[in-house]
């Protein structure tokens, strides 16, 4: 059901090395871009009609136009199943809880008497809300980006999803409720490489009314055609970071219960035959628990042949065993992972010397499930190792700070000589000028 990684007994190799020991998915976003090229360029040049096109190939439905009707939202939300509503509600207040605190301040230094260095937060203007249908339709992904976007103060917030043959050509219902609960009105029926190319070029009319204005960034989760248009066009387009195959890495000690290991392990196995669950362990009797565990655990779960065990069974997952808790913080901090939960004695103090996790889950009443839904946490985390340079989304990825450059004539006069000769010393004596041409084209003596 999955493998084995023994890691005891000798040195951890360093870096790298140690990384390349480790069970990881395949994702090579590289190999789509050449599929999607094409796709963005037919978008880039036709517009919606390409967009609606690349629709009913893909998606095996063609729709009159890309926008879905306000009516729409309404009806999807009045339909809502009512404790779905509930749970959504409460799973957006506690997203607005914890994103709102991420709000940044104003600041501003003052370098020297009458020279000033603010850094202001501005909002990106518009974005472009990815969410995904198929297999993974997941209204709580809308909150997870619209929430953050809108405590950052985003005035323009788009969301596209896969027009679904089902449901005539609109995306999924939940979708559209969950969008109608947040209060975002823009929704376009377009999933894929297309959806992303038409947030980057914006699409005009043409049957379509009205179009999409074109946005400053694009998120969300999506299949590898998805995260090959984004590293596409990103440049044009602002991106967050490229979502590959969930993953779950568990420390464990022998305190932890292996019934809510392998729950966890296969939680996340759910989503996809891609998916990694990874336990690290010092314990061979956890070890062998969770596996007997898993047997039992799977055999009651739904979505078994096509996605848990593929995932438990594939090379991107594994039972890892080590000598100690030091040598498995070297192996998670070494992995990465999306999402780590700490199951060990004191585990607040373990999770607090871990580097590299996109969100850390502490102790035995913490499960990603929570964080998924209902912890107030993002959910849309770096995957893939990208933990080591990323962060998962927060307000911080709507905003840019802007530094706002205020200084009087003599604070510039104190630290003019110093310009210049930085200025010759790179050789860019048109630099110096700027700042002589503002005192008679000489240099003011240094105090
Ligand atoms: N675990 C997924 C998010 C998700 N889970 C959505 C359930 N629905 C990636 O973090
Ligand atoms: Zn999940």
């Amino acid at each position: 059901m999955i493998s084995r990684i023994d890691l005891r007994g000798a040195a951890l190799p360093e870096g790298a090395a140690l990384r390349d020991l480790l069970p990881r998915a395949e994702f090579d976003v590289e190999a789509a871009l050449e599929k999607v090229r094409p796709i963005c360029e037919d978008v880039r040049h036709h517009g919606a009609a390409a967009v609606i096109d690349y629709g009913e190939k893909f998606d095996g439905v063609r729709v009159e136009s890309l926008r879905v009707p306000a009516e729409e939202l309404t009806r999807a939300l009045d339909e809502l199943d009512p404790a779905v509503r509930a749970a959504l509600e409460e799973s957006i207040r506690r997203a607005r809880l914890v994103h709102r605190e991420q709000r940044r301040t104003t600041h501003t230094t003052q370098v020297v008497p009458g020279g000033t260095v603010t850094e202001k937060w501005i909002p990106v203007e518009r974005v472009g809300l990815y969410v995904p249908g198929g297999r993974s339709v997941y209204p709580s992904s809308v909150v997870m980006n619209v929430v953050p976007a809108q405590e950052a103060g985003v005035e323009g917030i788009a969301v596209s999803s896969p027009p679904q043959k089902e449901f005539g050509g609109l995306p999924h219902p939940t979708i559209l409720a969950a969008c109608a609960l947040l209060g975002v009105d823009e929704v376009y029926a377009a999933g894929g490489a297309q959806a992303v190319a038409m947030f980057a070029y914006g699409t005009d009319g043409g049957s379509d009314t009205p179009g999409c204005a074109p946005v400053n960034l694009v998120t969300g989760p999506g299949n590898i055609y998805v995260a090959a248009a984004k590293r596409l066009l990103k440049g044009r387009i602002g991106i967050d970071a490229e979502a590959g195959p969930t993953e779950i890495a568990v420390l464990a000690d022998s305190t932890a219960d292996p019934v809510h290991v392998a729950a966890d392990l296969i939680s996340q196995a759910e989503h996809d035959p891609m998916a990694a669950s990874v336990l690290v362990t010092a314990s061979p009797e956890l070890a062998e628990a969770v596996e007997a565990e898993l047997k039992t655990q799977v055999a009651a779960s739904k979505h078994v042949d096509d996605r848990i065990v593929p995932a438990l069974a594939g090379r991107q997952s594994a039972i890892v065993l080590v000598d100690g808790l030091d040598e498995g913080l070297r192996v998670v901090d070494a992995y990465g992972a999306e999402h780590l939960e700490i199951q060990t004695a004191d585990a607040a103090a373990v999770a607090d010397r871990v580097r590299n996790a996109g969100a850390i889950f502490v102790g035995p009443w913490a499960p990603v499930s929570l964080g998924d839904y209902c912890a107030g946490s993002n959910h849309v985390l770096p995957t893939g190792g990208c933990a080591c340079h990323s962060s998962g989304l927060s307000v911080q990825s709507f905003l840019r700070g802007v530094h706002i450059v205020d200084y009087t004539r003599d604070a510039l006069a104190e630290v003019a000589h110093h310009v210049v000769t930085l200025a010759e010393a790179e050789d860019l004596p048109a630099h110096g000028a700027a700042i002589k041409a503002r005192f008679g084209w000489k240099v003011p003596e240094s105090k």
